[in-house]
C-alpha cells in the first residue's frame, strides 16, 4: 500500500513537470528559419525604453587622463595617442629635475619638476606635439592628438 502511494506521488510529480515544461517553455516561431531568430528591426532603445522619447541625449565621450612617468632620464611612454579634450599628466620619478617643453615653444611649458613633481596639460586641438626636457634635450616625447 505504501509503495503504491509512493509510485502515485512520483507519477503525479512527473506529469506536473512535463506539463509545466510545455506550458512555460518560450514560444518558438516556427516560421523563422534557424539562425535568423535574432534578426529583428527592434533597437536596443526600443527594448529598454531608453532614451525616453523626445529626450535623446547625444553620445558624449568622457575625456580621459593619461599618465606618463618620467624615469631613468626618459619619458617612459615616449609617444602617446590621445583624443581632443584628454589630459596628460607627467610625473617625475627621478631625483634629477626635468621639464616638459614643446619643441615649438608653445603648448607644453612646465616648470622644473623635482622628484614627485607633476605637470598636467589638456589638449584641445588635433595635432602632433613634440616635446623635450630643457636640461636633457636628448629626452624626447610626442603626444599625438586626434
Ligand atoms: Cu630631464
Amino acid at each position: 500500500m505504501k509503495t503504491e502511494v509512493t509510485v502515485l506521488v512520483v507519477v503525479i510529480v512527473l506529469v506536473l513537470a512535463v506539463a509545466g515544461y510545455f506550458i512555460f517553455q518560450p514560444k518558438i516561431d516556427s516560421n523563422v528559419p534557424l539562425g535568423e531568430e535574432n534578426e529583428t528591426n527592434v533597437t536596443v532603445e526600443q527594448i529598454h525604453g531608453f532614451p525616453p522619447p523626445g529626450n535623446e541625449t547625444p553620445l558624449v565621450i568622457e575625456p580621459k587622463t593619461h599618465n606618463i612617468i618620467v624615469s631613468g632620464f626618459e619619458f617612459t611612454q615616449s609617444e602617446i595617442l590621445i583624443k581632443v579634450g584628454d589630459t596628460v599628466i607627467w610625473t617625475n620619478m627621478d631625483f634629477s629635475s626635468h621639464t616638459v617643453t614643446s619643441d615649438s615653444g608653445e603648448e607644453l611649458d612646465s616648470e622644473y619638476l623635482g622628484k614627485g613633481g607633476t605637470y598636467s596639460h589638456t589638449f584641445t586641438k588635433v595635432g602632433e606635439y613634440s616635446y623635450y626636457c630643457v636640461p636633457h634635450p636628448y629626452m624626447k616625447g610626442k603626444v599625438i592628438v586626434e
